[in-house]
């Protein structure tokens, strides 16, 4: 159903629920190490953070993506072909499509992001700026699936996920995610996706340890999240971030680490926390091109371009759904 203020784009409201919210919660804080999904860092004030961290000087991927979208968009645009159906994930701020929307013209581009009043701005905006593109945005929970409504027939499909949001998945539920893409697509379907790149471990800590604290902002978010929709009481004067690169994954981890020994409170449970105690709040993989090349591989994808920066920071990689 639309929303009255924005007519233009055509709403498919599938947000979970906040009884997932709570039942994740409660589940990842009774298990050891205690862990929540990242995807809850987005409600408004969490997508409005992350948008501030990539304007910071040590977060490098952004800027780099956006980079060879501009070198490259062209190619890649050639590569996804015009008048087709396109869909992006994680879509947030809409603002990288925007560098291959003119080469692209899809007939309809499909938004899909978590964050629902963020999406739906961001959806109103894109379609205003070009009034001769259908758009549908879907608020939903991707990583549970890829149930797209309203996709039309007959006409080609192709993806775009940017930004290396895949990274925030596990290597499993990463191919899991993948397959569910190539599904949706079909044969000869293509995909344009961001992936970060491995790199000096320093590079990496600063970018998600910026000096100004916003990635730390961000991640303590969560707890007030939590506090709001759960009625949990997390003290945010005893709970810290940490973020490190660990080289035996090759992921960055994100903690919130409790100061001191602590009970919380959250949707009528207790949990006790040790001093130095941390709830696990994401993971950031961190790929080589063949590795990443190997995962699509096994989630039915061949691929057809690379392109990377100069300091092999970020990588964007076009594939095609096989036979
Ligand atoms: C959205 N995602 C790819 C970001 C990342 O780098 O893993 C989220 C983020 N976490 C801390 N900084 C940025």
């Amino acid at each position: 159903m639309n929303p009255p203020h924005e007519s233009a784009v055509q709403f498919h409201d599938m947000h979970p629920p906040v009884e997932d919210l709570r039942a994740e919660v409660l589940h990842g804080l009774a298990r050891r190490p205690r862990r929540i999904p990242p995807k809850f860092f987005y409600d408004r004030r969490g997508s409005e953070l992350f948008e501030a961290i990539t304007e910071t000087p040590e977060y490098y991927p952004t800027r780099t993506e956006l980079g060879l979208l501009e070198t490259h968009g062209e190619a890649m645009a050639g590569l996804l072909g015009r008048g087709g159906v396109l869909v992006e994930l994680g879509s947030g701020s809409s603002r990288k499509i925007r560098l291959l929307l003119d080469a692209l013209r899809p007939a309809l581009y499909m938004p899909l992001d978590i964050s629902r009043d963020f999406l739906l701005d961001a959806a109103g905006e894109l379609a205003r700026e070009y009034p001769g593109i259908r758009v549908h945005a879907a608020c939903v929970d991707y990583s549970r699936g890829l149930a797209l409504p309203g996709l039309p027939e007959g006409l080609p499909r192709a993806a775009f996920f940017p930004g290396s949001s895949i990274g925030n998945f596990e290597p499993g539920q990463a191919r899991q995610l993948l397959t569910h893409v190539a599904r949706a697509l079909g044969p000869g379907g293509r995909l344009v996706i961001g992936v970060d790149l491995q790199k000096d471990p320093a590079i990496l800590n600063a970018a998600y340890n910026d000096a100004a604290g916003v990635t730390a902002a961000f991640n303590r978010n969560l707890l007030v999240r939590i506090n709001r929709e759960l009625g949990a009481d997390f003290d945010l004067a005893h709970f810290h971030h940490r973020a490190f690169y660990a080289p035996g994954p090759g992921r960055v981890e994100m903690h919130l680490v409790s100061d001191c020994l602590q009970q919380v409170r959250v949707a009528g449970h207790s949990f006790h926390f040790e001093a130095g105690e941390s709830i696990h709040t994401e993971s950031s993989y961190k790929y080589s091109v063949a590795g990443f090349q190997v995962l699509a591989g096994e989630a039915g994808f061949a691929p057809l371009a690379v392109w990377t920066d100069r300091d092999d920071l970020f990588s964007v990689h076009c594939l095609e759904v096989t036979g």
